[in-house]
C-alpha cells in the first residue's frame, strides 16, 4: 500500500531511508535544514517542504533521523504532530526516548523509537536492520512502510528498549572489533600474511567462540558461574601470558588490558572456580 510518508533529516542515513521509501512506490515528502541536500531526492520524485510543520502536515507517518535528540526537539518545536506517528530513528540514549514518546504525546501524536542496525549502503538491502519500541498500534499500522527501508523489528512498548539494544549490539560490535584489533596488531608485529590470519583464522575462530554465547546466557540466568572448563584461573593465568607476549613482541595490549582487569577482580574475590560467564556480575 501506498503511504504518505515525510522524512525530516536528510544526512547520509536520513537520504538513504527516503530513496528506499520513494523506491517503494510511497508518496514522499522531504525537508533538511540544508535543503540543497533534498534536490536528488526531489530529481527522484520526493516533495520538498520549506519547513518542518509543512512536512509534517503533510504525511500521517514522519520518520525522523537527525544528529541528536535535541536537533529533534528543536526541528518539530512548530509542528502539527496531532494525528501523526512519530517514529524517531535518531540515535540517542534509552533515557531519552519516554521523554520524546511523552513530548510527541502532549502534542496528540503517537511515538516509535527506532534504533538502525546498518550503515547508509546497507538501507533497503539484506542485512539492514531497525528496531522499533512504543507504540505496538503505530508499529503494526506501518510495519510494511518499515519494511522497505530495513527488516523491521518491534521490540516492545517500553520507548526506551530499541535504543538500549542498539547500544548493546554496538557494545558486542566494538568488543569484537577490539579484540581483532588487537589480533591483527599481534600478527603484523610477526610479520605473517594478515589477510590469510584473518580470512583463514580468525575468522572462523570468532565464529565458533560466538557460538558458545547461549551457554553463558543459561549461566546468567540462573546466576550460577561454576564451570568445568576454562575457569577464571585458567583464563587469568591466559591473560597474564597474552600480556607479556604483546610486550615481548613490541605491541601494546590496550584494548585487552580492561578484561584482564575484571578477570584479576572477580579472582581476588576467591571466584577462580567460576566461568568467563561470571564476570557480568563484576560490570
Ligand atoms: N551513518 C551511519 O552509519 C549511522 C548508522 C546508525 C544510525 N546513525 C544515526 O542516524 C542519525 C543521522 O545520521 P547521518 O549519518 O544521517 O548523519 P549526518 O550525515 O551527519 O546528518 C545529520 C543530519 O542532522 C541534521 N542536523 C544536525 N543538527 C541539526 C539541527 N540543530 N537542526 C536541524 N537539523 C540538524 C543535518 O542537517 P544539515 O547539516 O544537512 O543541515 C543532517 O540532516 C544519527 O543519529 C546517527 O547516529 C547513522
Amino acid at each position: 500500500m501506498s503511504e504518505n510518508i515525510s522524512v525530516l533529516g536528510l544526512g547520509l542515513m536520513g537520504t538513504a531511508l527516503a530513496a528506499s521509501l520513494i523506491e517503494a512506490g510511497h508518496h514522499v515528502t522531504v525537508w533538511n535544514r540544508t535543503p540543497a541536500k533534498a534536490d536528488p531526492l526531489v530529481a527522484r520524485g520526493a516533495t520538498l517542504a520549506a519547513t518542518p510543520a509543512q512536512a509534517v502536515e503533510a504525511s500521517s507517518l514522519v520518520i525522523v533521523c537527525l544528529l541528536d535528540y535535541p536537533s529533534v526537539f528543536e526541528v518539530l518545536q512548530d509542528a502539527p504532530l496531532a494525528g501523526r506517528v512519530v517514529a524517531n530513528l535518531t540515535t540517542g540514549r534509552p533515557a531519552e526516548a519516554p521523554e520524546m514518546a511523552a513530548w510527541v504525546g502532549e502534542r496528540g501524536g503517537e511515538y516509535l523509537d527506532g534504533g538502525i542496525m546498518a550503515v547508509p549502503q546497507m538501507i533497503a538491502q539484506p542485512g539492514a536492520l531497525i528496531l522499533y519500541s512504543g507504540s505496538r498500534p503505530a508499529f503494526e499500522r506501518y510495519e510494511q512502510a518499515f519494511g522497505a527501508m530495513a527488516a523491521a523489528r518491534y521490540t516492545g512498548e517500553d520507548t526506551g528498549t530499541a535504543s538500549l539494544l542498539d547500544l548493546a549490539m554496538l557494545t558486542g560490535m566494538y568488543g569484537q572489533m577490539a579484540g581483532a584489533l588487537e589480533a591483527l596488531a599481534l600478527v603484523r608485529s610477526a610479520k605473517y600474511p594478515l589477510m590469510e590470519f584473518t580470512t583463514e583464522l580468525l575468522i572462523p575462530w570468532i565464529n565458533a567462540m560466538s557460538a558458545q554465547l547461549p551457554r553463558w546466557v543459561a549461566d546468567i540466568e540462573a546466576g550460577d558461574y561454576r564451570t568445568e572448563v576454562s575457569n577464571l584461573e585458567i583464563n587469568r593465568s591466559g591473560m597474564e601470558n597474552l600480556v607479556r607476549a604483546f610486550e615481548e613482541q613490541g605491541v601494546k595490549p590496550d584494548l585487552l588490558l580492561p578484561m584482564k582487569t575484571v578477570i584479576d577482580r572477580r579472582v581476588a574475590r576467591g571466584l577462580a572456580h567460576e566461568g568467563l560467564s561470571g564476570l557480568v556480575e563484576e560490570l
